[in-house]
This record gives C-alpha cells, sequence and structure tokens, in this order.
C-alpha cells in the first residue's frame, strides 16, 4: 500500500502538483483551503497554480510525448494495467480519501467511485490493443488507409462530484492513445487525484506522461486551456463553464469535448412496474445527494398513478439513511462545499416563491458531533409547478426533484423537450412501441428505459443542446483523442 488510510489528524496535509514524476510547489508558494464537507473543517491545502506551474507541467508533457507516443499499443496498455493494479492495491484508502473530501457515503466511495476507476484505466488498456482504422480499396491499384496518430500534450478537466471516476474517465482513453496528459481536478475535491500521483510515483509510471496541476478554474484552468501547446481539451463540468471555456479558445485549431450539465426528465407510464419505478426515481433523484450530471430530476408521472407515486416516493425517502458519510450505514451523505449547499438550498426558496409546494421527509437527521457544521440537507421534493418555473428549468445539482403529472405521449413528449439541457432521459413503461417512439424523440445523447444509469463503458456518453457538446465513451473518446490522417496510395505504374 502506498497510500497512507485517512485517519482522524489535526495536521493539514499538503497536495502539492505533480509535474514530470515529481511533486512541486506552487512556483509562487500559494496554497489554497480543502474542506472535509461532512464536518466543514479545513484538512488539507492544494496547490493554488498560475500559469507558469501550467507551462511547467505542459512543457515536461511535451518533452515525453515522443516516447510515449511511440511505444506500441501493448505497452501503453502494460503501463495502464499497472495503474489499475495499483488502484485496487488502495482501494480501501482512496475510498476513505474519496469520502472525506466529497462527502459522499463510504460505501459509495468503495463501490462506485474507486472500483470505476480501476475499471476505466482496465477498460482503455483493453481497448488500445483493439483499436483499428479504415482502408479504402478505391481501384483495383489505389488505395487509402486511415491512421489515427495520437495528439501531443492534452488536457484534462474535471469536476468534483466523481473525482477521481471522471478523471480517470478522461486519462485513461488520453493514454491509451499515446497522448500525454496535464490533467486540473476540481479545486474543491482534489484529494484522489494528489493520491493518484503518489501511487504514479510509487509504481515508477513513465515521468511526464501525466501531470496533475491543481488550483482554481480561472486561474490554472484557464491557464492550462489556452497554452498553445495544449492540443485537446476533455472537460466536465458546469454548462456555463464549458461555454467560458468554448469562447476562450475560438481561434486556437484545438479539440474540445465537454461534458456540461443536465436536468433529465425520469417518465413513468401507469403501465409501469411500480415499484421498480419508485426505487429507481429515489435512486436517480438522490444518488450522490443528487449531484450527478444523469440524475433524473425532473420526474414526469402519468396523472392516474401521480398521487399514488409521490405518495411511495415519500415513503422511500424517509428510508434513506442520512448521516456522517463515513458511517458505513449511511446512504445519503454531505453536499460537497458550504456555497453549493446554499445554491442548493436557494431553489428551495425559489420553488416556494413561485408557488410551489417542497416536500422533505419530518425524520430529523441523526448527526454526530463532528458533523454539527457539515453541509448537510435532506432530500426535497417540489411539486405544483408548470414546466417553465426556474425550479424545473435550471440544473440544481442537489437532492431536490420536482414532479409534475401529464396525460399523454405527445405532452410529455413536449415537457421533456421543453428544456435548454439534453443529457440522459429514463423512460418508465412496458408498452415497447412507445418506448422505441420516445427514445427517438426525445432530445438526448443518452436514454435509459425501465433502468437509469446501467452503464456499458462502450457506448457513447454524453449529450445535447446545453449539455454538451462530442462524445466520451468506447471507440468514441479513442477517435476524439487521435487525429485521422489518411494515406491514398496508387500503386499502378508496373
Ligand atoms: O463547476 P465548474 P463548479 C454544474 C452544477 C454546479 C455548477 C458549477 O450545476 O452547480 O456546474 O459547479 C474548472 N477554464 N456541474 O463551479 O466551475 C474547475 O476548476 C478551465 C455539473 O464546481 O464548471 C473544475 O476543475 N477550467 C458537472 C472544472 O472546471 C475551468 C459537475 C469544473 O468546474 C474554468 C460539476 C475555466 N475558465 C458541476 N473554470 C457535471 N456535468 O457533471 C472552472 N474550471
Amino acid at each position: 500500500m502506498v497510500v497512507a488510510p485517512v485517519v482522524c489528524s489535526m495536521a493539514v496535509i499538503t497536495l502539492d502538483n505533480y509535474i514530470g514524476g515529481e511533486f512541486r510547489a506552487p512556483v509562487d508558494g500559494r496554497y489554497l483551503d480543502n474542506y472535509e464537507p461532512a464536518t466543514g473543517g479545513v484538512y488539507s491545502q492544494l496547490a493554488h497554480s498560475n500559469k507558469k506551474d501550467v507551462g511547467r507541467a505542459v512543457a515536461v508533457a511535451a518533452e515525453a510525448f515522443p516516447t510515449w507516443s511511440s511505444l506500441k499499443p501493448e505497452q501503453r496498455s502494460d503501463w495502464l494495467v499497472k495503474l489499475a493494479d495499483a488502484i485496487a492495491d488502495n482501494h480501501e484508502a482512496l475510498a476513505q480519501a474519496e469520502s472525506k473530501d466529497t462527502g459522499k457515503p463510504i460505501q459509495v466511495a468503495r463501490t462506485v467511485d474507486i472500483q470505476r476507476a480501476q475499471d476505466n484505466l482496465r477498460f482503455f488498456a483493453h481497448a488500445a490493443t483493439q483499436f483499428s482504422s479504415e482502408s479504402h480499396a478505391t481501384d483495383p491499384r489505389t488505395i487509402n488507409y486511415t491512421l489515427r496518430q495520437a495528439l501531443g500534450p492534452v488536457a484534462c478537466i474535471s469536476p468534483w462530484n466523481l473525482p477521481l471516476y471522471l478523471l480517470t474517465w478522461k486519462i485513461a482513453p488520453a493514454l491509451a492513445t499515446g497522448n500525454t496528459v496535464v490533467a486540473k481536478p476540481s479545486e474543491v475535491t482534489p484529494y484522489t487525484a494528489f493520491l493518484l500521483s503518489k501511487i504514479c510515483q510509487d509504481i515508477d509510471f513513465p515521468a511526464g506522461v501525466l501531470n496533475i496541476v491543481h488550483g482554481t478554474g480561472q486561474q490554472a484552468g484557464a491557464a492550462l486551456t489556452g497554452h498553445p501547446d495544449i492540443k485537446a481539451i476533455s472537460f466536465t463540468g458546469g454548462t456555463e463553464t464549458g461555454h467560458n471555456i468554448q469562447q476562450a479558445i475560438i481561434g486556437q485549431a484545438k479539440k474540445l469535448s465537454l461534458e456540461l450539465g443536465g436536468k433529465n426528465p425520469f417518465i413513468v407510464f401507469a403501465d409501469c412496474d411500480f415499484e421498480r419505478a419508485v426505487e429507481t426515481a429515489c435512486r436517480a433523484a438522490f444518488s450522490n445527494q443528487g449531484q450527478i450530471c444523469l440524475c433524473g430530476s425532473k420526474i414526469y408521472v402519468e396523472a392516474t398513478i401521480y398521487e399514488q407515486f409521490i405518495q411511495a416516493l415519500q415513503q422511500r425517502m424517509k428510508m434513506l439513511t442520512i448521516g456522517d458519510p463515513a458511517d458505513e450505514s449511511v446512504e445519503f451523505g454531505a453536499l460537497v462545499s458550504a456555497p453549493h449547499l446554499a445554491k442548493v438550498r436557494s431553489y428551495l426558496e425559489l420553488a416556494q416563491s413561485e408557488g410551489g409546494e417542497v416536500l422533505i421527509p419530518d425524520e430529523p437527521i441523526h448527526l454526530p458531533e463532528r458533523c454539527r457544521e457539515g453541509y448537510f440537507m435532506k432530500p426535497a421534493l417540489i411539486t405544483g409547478l408548470d414546466n417553465q418555473c426556474r425550479s424545473n428549468q435550471e440544473e440544481i445539482f442537489g437532492p431536490v426533484a420536482s414532479v409534475q403529472a401529464f396525460s399523454s405521449q405527445e405532452e410529455v413528449l413536449h415537457l421533456a423537450n421543453d428544456s435548454a439541457y439534453g443529457l440522459a432521459a429514463s423512460i418508465w413503461t412496458r408498452d415497447l412501441n412507445r418506448a422505441h417512439q420516445l427514445a427517438t424523440d426525445i432530445e438526448a445523447g443518452i436514454v435509459w428505459v425501465n433502468c437509469w444509469l446501467l452503464r456499458d463503458l462502450r457506448t457513447p456518453f454524453g449529450g445535447v443542446k446545453a449539455s454538451g457538446m462530442g462524445r466520451e465513451g468506447g471507440v468514441e473518446a479513442m477517435r476524439f483523442f487521435t487525429e485521422m490522417k489518411n494515406v491514398c496510395i496508387d500503386y499502378s505504374e508496373t
């Protein structure tokens, strides 16, 4: 084990940048506080990197590129497997760290986040050895073939909701295809990325191939996306940030993939499997305290079962075990930060001012002494608002879902598409034709029928409209991180 398990300690941990295989303090010596959401206390400080730190990281990534990109795919694959194995060896320590840093329940960090980080690396390690390209026999004496070449140093910018899960989802295909990486984790949750850099150093991961720079989006993030030697940017985060990045790089020939926010419809018809629909609606709305871009935060229920559904959903919400994320039995922890908690709560006030009713379970939350200042709130449902209200249109990104009734397939299709976002949808019905029709007509990048968040890493992942641009996952990610070059050969001369 290279990563020390998290212990209760008064000592503040320093999270330095990882550049060229070494830990480096930020050039100007400035650090930012990092808070533990369950307690509200500062437990670490991360490098407040600036343009110089980013410049150094990009320079070493550029230096490492020729060697890394000329390795055989099998060799890169071996390195990714080695990294995945090392994450597996440190699974528990990483899970504890992720739970501490984000406020998510320890059992979620273990079974979802850290497991998926390993899966991402193994998946793209194997994909590296299976990646092929096309050839076209144009006539009997001419052939075209397409090379897919690595780009160079690329930027991977990840958010705070699934820190190591989404960081590895980006770096794995980037590295598998031969690029070198400068990653910028969220300043809100930098801890597991720092531990990943310790793991890289421990397994002698080739220096300069993966670099991790900490800091704010405005300073470190903007310096990275604007750096002239960065060839591609893979970004997951808020819609506004995505648009800012898009604007900032106009005129620069960079590939850009944007995975942004969502306000996803969860559509329940009267002919559904009622128990499963209720159970999944609760999971879809409140997993990770509602802080997943795929959360089903707008629930549409066919009018004939609307009252019954709301009752059942409220009953299910009462059963959620809310509390200290370090507690093994807890299913619902703290929100990620004080400002985020304030933002989410402000939507409850907004919904009431818009004329809606806010339904919150009566049961008190039992918190231990250490969590008195933590960022906790109960899950909430909003009812009685029409689709156009701000609460039904804006991404809240917390444990708040709205419920509306509908009377026909046409009506619910209109309601679902009446949104700036278009990431995911979940449809609950036993009518196959209806499911296929809606799946085709809904404006979203991902549609689940009678399920939610059932993931196959080979499938394209991403959204339309304000939810983003481009697709991650499987071969799409491998394509994003490579440039095509067509080679045409005339071999007619005898
Ligand atoms: O995300 P940001 P924030 C949504 C959610 C949330 C809102 C804001 O609604 O309330 O976004 O969250 C980096 N150039 N999602 O403020 O700012 C930043 O440092 C380059 C949905 O935390 O978008 C971090 O590493 N980088 C989302 C990353 O971008 C910049 C998950 C995301 O931060 C930058 C999280 C800049 N100018 C929030 N500004 C999802 N789609 O899953 C910031 N960053």
